[in-house]
Formats: C-alpha cells, structure tokens, sequence
C-alpha cells in the first residue's frame, strides 16, 4: 500500500478529443502528483476542428458529484472550468458553500472562466455571465481569464500591459482573492506577460512566446496545475509560478491531432512513449 496523495477535484466539461476539459485536467493532476476527482457539468460533442454538440448534466447532478467526493474522499482543492449554464453555476456555488470549498474557506477555489471554445464555439450559456461575476467569482481563490474572457467579464478590450493592470484591478474589485489575467492572447513577438494581483501587489510572470499552432488545453492544464500545487500546499503565487512553468512545458511538446488545433501534452514529464511495453515476451519498443 502507498500513502494517499494529495487529492484535487476538477468541475468541468468533457472533450471527446481529449485535449481540454476534464481530460487535460485529470491528466495534469496526476502528472502533478495528485489524485483527480471529476464533477462533470456538460458532455461536449468535439474533435480538433470544433464542438458540435453541448449536453449539460443537470445541476443537481453536478451538485451530488462535489458533495460524493467532498463527503467521503474530501478535497485539498478545487478547480472550476466550463460550467455551462447559469444553473450549474449557482449550484456549484451553493455546494461550495456547504462543503466548505472557496476563498474564505479551508478548500481552495481555482476559477477558470471558460466561456468558449479556442474555435469560439460557445460553452458558456449568454446568461451565465451574469451568475458567474455574482456567485462564483466572490468564492474564488483564484480566477484565471484569459483576454476573451476579460472582456466578457468587466469589458475591458486590452491591447497593452497597462490596460491589463486595470483589468486585474476591475476584475479583483469582482471579489475573488487573487487574480491572474493571462496575456497570452496579446498581439506581437514579445514574451508572454501574466498579472497576479491579490488587491494590493501586482506580481509578473512572463514566459517565451512559443511558435506552435497546437495549443488546446492550454489554459485548463495551467489552471490544473496551479490546482495540483495548491492541494500540495503551496501558497498562490508559488502555485502560479509552478502552474506557468509545468504549462510552458506542455505547449513546448504540443502535438498535432486531426486536422485542426492539437493538445497540449499535459504528460510531457512522465514520458510514458519513451518506456519499452514487455509482454507475452515480446518488447514493443518506443515509436
Ligand atoms: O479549453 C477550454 C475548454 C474547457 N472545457 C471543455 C472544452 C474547452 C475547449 O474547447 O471543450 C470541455
């Protein structure tokens, strides 16, 4: 018998490619040596070229998942990624509360805010916006917008490092306790610029800008990661700069799938395709 490990909860989306969603998420958590529990909000129909279909799971199904696993295996953390409709999310917000999941509470939140596909195909119902800035932001620990996001969010429109200062400031003003706004869909050559802001200090992170069109997952692995350090027991900001080293290395051994976007490789660390298969004494070498 093994000592258990640390155990992190993802609330997410399925991705029949399994690039992103709650796929990239469990194989980031075991990557970063934690257990992965899932709530499944919604099943969604996609490969590499788009989403097709959205099934949502009914939101006190979702509600039933966090409580089973909170209940019984309990959680050192928990990451929230597309959730679909407005009520999913004021059910997750209301089985935070009673399990004790969230910014004031011993668990904590990591809210990454999907609202669409990197195809922009939509996996936030229009209405969910609003219940997402009222309930779920105030609970977070963390929230993760990218700049589509950023823009739903407070409305913000940034073309420049100073504009996502003001946006780290608006979208704090939300209430979570920190804030990370990625820059990585800013214009131009230079690095990549992230912003954590917890209300009083503005720390960055910047990170090469790396040429590969294979980047699906990016933000659900990074968020997974930050997820994975904090139920290891780090504070925010050392699980951001962990978050945005493991993730750097995910896009660096991106790999094409399908004709459209590839995936990040969440298991660029355990190699698996490197190892020799033996069985029936034959050895099935590595491609
Ligand atoms: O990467 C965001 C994301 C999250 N969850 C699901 C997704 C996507 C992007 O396509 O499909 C289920």
């Amino acid at each position: 018998m093994s000592a258990s490990p640390p155990v992190a909860l993802t609330i997410a989306g399925s991705d029949s490619g399994g690039g992103a969603g709650l796929q990239a998420d469990l194989r980031t958590f075991t990557a970063c040596g934690v257990h992965g529990c899932v709530a499944v909000t919604a099943v969604t129909v996609q490969n590499s070229v788009g989403v097709t279909a959205v099934v949502e799971i009914p939101p006190s199904t979702v509600a039933d998942q966090v409580r089973a696993v909170a209940d019984d295996i309990g959680v050192a953390a928990v990451k929230t990624g597309m959730l679909a409709s407005a009520a999913i999310i004021r059910a997750v917000a209301q089985v935070c509360d009673e399990v004790g999941i969230g910014r004031c509470r011993a668990v904590a939140l990591v809210v990454d805010p999907v609202a669409a596909s990197m195809h922009g195909d939509p996996l936030l119902a229009e209405d969910a916006l609003a219940m997402l800035r009222s309930e779920l932001l105030p609970r977070a620990t963390l929230v993760t917008p990218n700049l589509d996001e950023v823009r739903l969010l407070v409305g913000l429109d940034i073309g420049s490092p100073a504009e996502q200062r003001e946006a780290a400031r608006a979208l704090h003003a939300l209430g979570p306790r920190w804030v990370l706004v990625k820059g990585g869909h800013l214009r131009g050559d230079s690095p990549c610029l992230d912003l954590l802001y917890d209300g009083s200090e503005l720390t960055a992170f910047t990170s090469p800008r790396l040429a590969t069109p294979h980047t699906h997952g990016s933000g659900d692995t990074l968020a997974a990661a930050i997820t994975s350090a904090l139920a290891r027991g780090t504070t925010v900001p050392q699980a951001v700069g962990y978050g945005k080293r493991y993730v750097e290395q995910a896009v660096a051994h991106a790999y094409p799938l399908g004709a459209g976007v590839g995936p990040v490789s969440p298991f660029w660390r355990l190699r698996p395709e490197t190892e020799p298969i033996r069985c029936g004494g034959k050895v099935h070498k590595p491609p």
